[in-house]
C-alpha cells in the first residue's frame, strides 16, 4: 500500500460525524467517529503499513466498522456513508457548526423550518428576524448567532488564526490569573503570542509548580472559559468566550521551567537550527532540559568531560541555555530562523531593541476634528498621562470626505486650537500635523504652501488599493518626490486577514524613500501592524528610519495600539535608534527634514 494521508483520513471521519449529527444519529455513534479522528491524528506511525497488515483495529477507539471505512478511503478515495450524506444536506450546511452557540440540533432546526443551508443564509434569516419566531430561539439567540457569525466568518478566511490584537489582552489577563494560582512560581505566555507574530493560532502558557492538578483546577475557573477541553498530568486545554480562543497549559517543576518555556515558545524553525548546534557541542536540548549526550564532547572547549554528569544540566533561565550553546540570549521575537541563531553565534544581535518606555513622543493621531471619538484636549490630556513629551495631530486630508477629512479652513482653525492647548495643557507639545492622502497621481492633499506649515506630514493610501503594481509604484514613487512629505503612513495598506498588502514593487519603493529621507511608518493599529516585520528588516537594511505610530482614533487607542507597532519593529530587529519618535522633539523634528 502506498503512503496514505493521513490528514484526509482525519477531515473525512470528522465531516462523517458531523453529518451524523445534523441526521440525529446518537450521540455515542458520533463521538465514535471524533475519536477515531483524533486517534488517527495522533498518530506517530505511518497509516499505510497500519492499513495493509490489517492492525488499525489493534488501536483504542478503533472498531471493526471504522477500520473498515478507512481502508475504503484509503483505497478507493471515498468512505460510503459519506458521498450519499453529502448529497442529502445542502453543500455548506457544515459551515454552520462553526458558529459557536450554534449546535447541530439547532442547525437542523433552522435548515428543517427557514432553509438555512449557509452562513450566508444563517445571516439573512437572522437579519429578517425570522430566527426569533422560532421554537428553542429567541431574539437574545438571534443576536448571539449573528456575533457567533462574524467570529465563523474571520476564523473561515484565515485558516482559523487570529490577530494578535484580538488576543494579547485576553492572553495577558490569562497569565495573571495563572500566576495567582495555588503554588505556582513562575509563569509565562508562550508560542506564537510570546513571539508577538501578527496572527496566532491558539495561546500557549507555561507555568512551574510542585503540584499541576491545583493550577489546573484554577486555571479552569477563569471566568472567560466556555468549554475545558481536556486535562493530562502535564497539560490542560480550554477553549475561550468570546475570543474562540484555545489556550494549551502546561505546568512543570520549577528545574524545568525554563526549558519548557523555550521549547513551547519556539519557533520551530529556530530550535531546529539550535538542535544541530546543541548537537555539535554533545548537548542535546527539548521541552525537558538539556542533557550531555553519552561519550559526546564536553559542552566547552577546555572543561573537562569529568566535570559534567551525564546527565541533565541546570538551565535556571533561557538565558543560561543560550549560554551553553555558546550564544547571546535571543530575544522571543527574534526566534524565527530569521538569521538569529548565527548572529547570536557571533554576538551580533542586537542588544537594544526598542522599548515600550523607549517611545517619547505619540505619532499619528485622530481626534473629532476628523473621524477620532475624543476631542483634541482629551487626546493630548491622554497622551501626556501617558508619559509622551510631544504628541503629533494628523487628522485625515479634504479628500477623505467619509472620514472627516479637513479642508483647508478647517485644517487652519485646528491650528488654532492647538495653539491654545499649547498654552494651556503644560508638560506635552502639540505638533501640528495631517495625514494626507497620496492621490492616485501621487500628489498630496493640500497645496505646497499649507504642507510647507506643517510640522508632521504623514502621507498614506485611503482610495484605490485596486491599483496595480506599476500603478500603485508609481504613485509612490511620484509622492517622495514632494519635499514636504515626512512619513510614509501604513505603507502597505495591508489588513490582517481581510485585505493583502496592495500590490507594489516594494524594494523599489523603499529605495527611493532612503534616497529621499522619507520616514516609514510602523503602524500599531492592530488590523493593520503595517509595516510587516519581514519588511520592517528591508527597510532597516537601506538604513530607513521608523516612525511607531499608533493611528490613535480615541485616548484609549494611545496605549493600547503602541504594543502592536512595537512587536513589528521588535521582531524586524529595530533598535531604539532606528525610531524617530524614541529622540526628543527636537531631534524627531530635525528627522523629519528632508535632505
Ligand atoms: P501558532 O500556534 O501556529 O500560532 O504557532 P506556535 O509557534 O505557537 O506553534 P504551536 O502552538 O504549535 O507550538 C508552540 C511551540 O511549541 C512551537 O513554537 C515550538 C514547540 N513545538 C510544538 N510542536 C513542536 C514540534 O513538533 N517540534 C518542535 N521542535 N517544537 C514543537
Ligand atoms: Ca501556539
Ligand atoms: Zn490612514
Amino acid at each position: 500500500m502506498q503512503s496514505v494521508d493521513k490528514a484526509a483520513v482525519v477531515k473525512a471521519l470528522r465531516e462523517l460525524s458531523a453529518y451524523l449529527q445534523l441526521s440525529g444519529e446518537n450521540a455515542f455513534k458520533v463521538r465514535a467517529y471524533e475519536l477515531a479522528a483524533e486517534r488517527i491524528a495522533g498518530l506517530s506511525e505511518e497509516l499505510g503499513p497500519l492499513i495493509a497488515e490489517g492492525r488499525l483495529t489493534a488501536l483504542p477507539g478503533i472498531g471493526e466498522s471504522i477500520a473498515k471505512k478507512i481502508e475504503a478511503l484509503a483505497t478507493t478515495g471515498t468512505m460510503e456513508p459519506l458521498a450519499q450524506l453529502r448529497d442529502q444536506f445542502p453543500p455548506k450546511i457544515l459551515e454552520l457548526l462553526t458558529v459557536p452557540e450554534l449546535g447541530p440540533k439547532k442547525a437542523k432546526a433552522l435548515l428543517d423550518q427557514l432553509g438555512v443551508g449557509s452562513l450566508d443564509d444563517l445571516e439573512r434569516a437572522c437579519r429578517e428576524q425570522k430566527v426569533r419566531a422560532l421554537k428553542g430561539f429567541g431574539q437574545k439567540s438571534e443576536e448571539k448567532l449573528l456575533a457567533g457569525l462574524e467570529l465563523a466568518r474571520r476564523a473561515h478566511a484565515s485558516g482559523g488564526r487570529k490577530r494578535l490584537g484580538e488576543v494579547q489582552a485576553q492572553a495577558e489577563a490569562l497569565l495573571e490569573w495563572v500566576r495567582a494560582a495555588p503554588g505556582v512560581v513562575r509563569a509565562s505566555l508562550g508560542g506564537s503570542v510570546r513571539r508577538q507574530r501578527e496572527t496566532v493560532a491558539d495561546v500557549d502558557l507555561i507555568a512551574s509548580a510542585a503540584h499541576a492538578a491545583p493550577v489546573f483546577a484554577h486555571f479552569e475557573r477563569f471566568p472567560q472559559v466556555a468549554e475545558v477541553l481536556g486535562a493530562g498530568a502535564s497539560k490542560a486545554s480550554v477553549r475561550l468566550k468570546e475570543t474562540d480562543l484555545q489556550v494549551d497549559l502546561r505546568v512543570l517543576p520549577d528545574e524545568d521551567f525554563a526549558s519548557a518555556l523555550h521549547h513551547f515558545t519556539g519557533s520551530k524553525a529556530h530550535h531546529i537550527k539550535l538542535r544541530g548546534l546543541a548537537l555539535e557541542r554533545g548537548l542535546t536540548i527539548s521541552e525537558w532540559g538539556v542533557h550531555r549526550v553519552k561519550g559526546g564532547p564536553a559542552p566547552e572547549p577546555g572543561v573537562a568531560r569529568h566535570a559534567h554528569a551525564e546527565a541533565k544540566l541546570p538551565v535556571p533561565d533561557e538565558a543560561a541555555l543560550y549560554a551553553l550553546l555558546g550564544m547571546q540570549f535571543v530575544p522571543p521575537e527574534l526566534r524565527e530562523d530569521w538569521g538569529e541563531v548565527e548572529a547570536a553565534l557571533e554576538q551580533r544581535l542586537p542588544t537594544d531593541l526598542v522599548t515600550r518606555g523607549d517611545v517619547l513622543g505619540n505619532v499619528h493621531a485622530h481626534s473629532t476634528w476628523s473621524d477620532g471619538a475624543d476631542s483634541l484636549e482629551a487626546m493630548a490630556r491622554a497622551a501626556l498621562a501617558l508619559g509622551y513629551s510631544y504628541f503629533t495631530v494628523t487628522e485625515h486630508s479634504q479628500t477623505s470626505g467619509y472620514a472627516g477629512g479637513l479642508t483647508l479652513d478647517r485644517l487652519k482653525a485646528q491650528w488654532d486650537e492647538i495653539d491654545r492647548i499649547n498654552e494651556t495643557v503644560k508638560g506635552i507639545r502639540l505638533l501640528k500635523g495631517v495625514e494626507s492622502d497620496i492621490l492616485e497621481d501621487g500628489r498630496l492633499d493640500y497645496p505646497d504652501e499649507v504642507l510647507e506649515r506643517l510640522d508632521v506630514v504623514i502621507g498614506s493610501v485611503h482610495q484605490r488599493h485596486g491599483q496595480d503594481e506599476a500603478q500603485m509604484t508609481r504613485r509612490l514613487l511620484a509622492a517622495f518626490d514632494n519635499p514636504f512629505l515626512h512619513i510614509w503612513g501604513h505603507p502597505t495598506g495591508r489588513l490582517l486577514n481581510k485585505r493583502e498588502p496592495a500590490p507594489m514593487r516594494l524594494e523599489e519603493v523603499l529605495d527611493k524613500a532612503a534616497r529621499k529621507g522619507v520616514i516609514v511608518e510602523v503602524n500599531g493599529c492592530p488590523e493593520r501592524m503595517d509595516l510587516s516585520p519581514e519588511h520592517v528588516r528591508l527597510a532597516l537594511a537601506r538604513g530607513l528610519k521608523l516612525s511607531l505610530s499608533t493611528d490613535a482614533h480615541a485616548t484609549r487607542e494611545l496605549a493600547a495600539h503602541l504594543p502592536f507597532a512595537l512587536a513589528c519593529a521588535r521582531k524586524g530587529w529595530a533598535r531604539r535608534s532606528d525610531v524617530i519618535n524614541t529622540f526628543e522633539v527636537s531631534g524627531f523634528l530635525g528627522a523629519l527634514r528632508r535632505n
